[in-house]
């Protein structure tokens, strides 16, 4: 015998208006008892609402996006009475074989506690974001999956596809991210309390391809985040004249031979830091990682940012103090020629003591490096001009290279950073002082 069972909205505790987020069965769907058939949502809380018997889903009567109520018609499943549940089976003795009137249910809904706020900066396992964060409510998932993705600090909207129906995101789903994360040494919250950022179906408005971001562009994209969030950054401008500087630099590449390395300013510009670093030692520091103390390092390796076909990597210049500009010159070359072909070990990306990112073979006018933690500083440098300077009593053209200083403003004052970038414009400007 078949009983038509209506599963209707519970009672939910004088909430109206509650958001379909999930419709998960159609008509003609076989559905067991206590198989959730849709999911709801209020602003406080989401839940599945499961079914209360076991059988064919006759007709469903809500979609997504709609809002319901308590007594809301969910859908009908024509159900044995052998298979519905106790509810159905008492009331079975007012019910009929079809097409009778159906029996009225309320599905029990499955209610889901609001999740905490955030509360700290520094939490590693941020719970999940509320519902009203519209990317945790695009996460494709029941209830007792969210709430398993929170208890191991999880993010659930960062596990982009699902292994169940309709990409539904299941346990397995949770277990096989944390397990990627562990290995992989991804995080697995946001960790600053920051929402994290809506997943978008780009497709909707167009073809799209998706590429794999290569291991580089990740690693770095994760370090560059994390000092983002860590670092409170200035980024202070200025510009060197480097007329005379260039002059001496053309006038040593005209005396090598085919073959020899050519000596870019880069080179001067990196031995005009390491002089201005030994002038001010606060810069050629790390903070502890309580923030306690600062680290003052005796030694001079510099960071190069080099562009990559996989992306932006940072070999180390070390003891450029003792080097000559010949040295540094072949140093630089072999450590970007490495880097170019991916041959890089990790030790000759370790120990710098401060960076030097140059856009300068290519252009620009400015830019706000980001400071390559535990260093607290980062030169930027973009392409020298000629320009007309006013000399007191007339303009003369100088070549002038723009100069990018950011810095980490718990370690570094703004006048210690104007004094810095003071220093290395000085010795650029006039590279005898060099020697000194
Ligand atoms: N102004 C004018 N010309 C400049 C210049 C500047 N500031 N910097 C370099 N040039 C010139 C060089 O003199 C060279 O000219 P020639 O071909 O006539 O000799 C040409 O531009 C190319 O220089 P280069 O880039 O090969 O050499 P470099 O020593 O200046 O830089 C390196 C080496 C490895 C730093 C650079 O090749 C590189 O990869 N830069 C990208 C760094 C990067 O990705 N930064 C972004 C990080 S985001 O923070």
């Amino acid at each position: 015998m078949a009983l038509l069972i209506e599963i209707k909205v519970p009672d939910v505790g004088n909430v109206a208006d509650i958001d379909v987020v999930d419709v998960l069965v159609k008509a003609g769907d076989e559905v067991k008892l206590e198989q959730t058939l849709a999911v709801l949502e209020t602003d406080k809380a989401s839940m599945d609402l499961p079914s209360s018997a076991t059988g064919k889903v006759q007709e469903v009567f809500i979609k997504p996006g709609d809002k319901v109520s308590e007594g809301t018609l969910i859908a009908t499943v024509l159900a044995s009475t052998e298979e519905a549940s106790p509810n159905a089976a008492e009331d079975s003795s007012t019910a009929k074989p079809e097409p009778e009137p159906p029996v009225q249910q309320a599905a029990a809904p499955a209610p889901q506690e609001k999740a905490p706020e955030p509360v700290t900066a520094t939490a590693k396992a941020i719970p999940e974001a509320t519902p009203s964060n519209a990317s945790a409510r695009a996460a494709h998932a029941t209830p007792a999956v969210r709430l398993f993705a929170r208890e191991l600090g999880v993010e659930i909207h960062k596990i982009t596809s699902g292994s169940g129906r309709k990409g539904r995101i299941l346990k397995d789903d949770v277990k096989n991210f944390v397990k990627k994360a562990m290995t992989e040494g991804t995080t697995l919250a946001g960790g600053s309390g920051i929402p994290a950022m809506p997943s978008i179906d780009f497709s909707q408005f167009g073809e799209i391809e998706e590429k794999k971001l290569g291991k580089i562009k990740r690693l770095t994209g994760q370090n560059l985040s994390r000092v983002w969030l860590n670092l409170p950054m200035v980024t202070y401008h200025d510009e060197a004249d480097i007329t005379e500087m260039e002059a001496f630099r053309n006038t040593l590449n005209a005396e090598k031979s085919n073959g020899d390395i050519k000596i870019t300013g880069l080179i001067f510009i990196i031995k005009a830091v390491v002089a201005a670093l030994e002038q001010f030692p606060q810069f050629n520091a790390s903070l502890s990682a309580d923030g306690e103390n600062l680290i003052l390092k005796k030694y001079f390796n510099i960071g190069i940012a080099v562009d990559t076909p996989n992306g932006l990597v940072v070999p180390v210049l070390r003891d450029v103090n003792r080097k000559g500009i010949n040295e540094l010159s072949a140093d630089l070359n072999d450590k970007s020629n490495k880097a170019r072909l991916g041959k890089l070990m990790p030790a000759d990306m370790q120990g710098g003591c401060i960076s030097i990112s140059s856009l300068g073979g290519i252009g620009g006018t400015a830019f706000t490096p980001i400071v390559n933690a535990p260093e607290v500083a980062i030169l930027g440098v973009t392409r020298a001009k000629m320009q007309p300077v006013w000399n007191g009593k007339e303009f003369v053209p100088r070549l002038m290279l723009p100069l990018d200083l950011t810095y980490d403003h718990r370690v570094i004052d703004g006048v210690e950073g104007a004094r810095f970038m003071a220093a290395i414009k000085q010795y650029l400007g006039d590279i005898r002082r060099l020697l000194l």
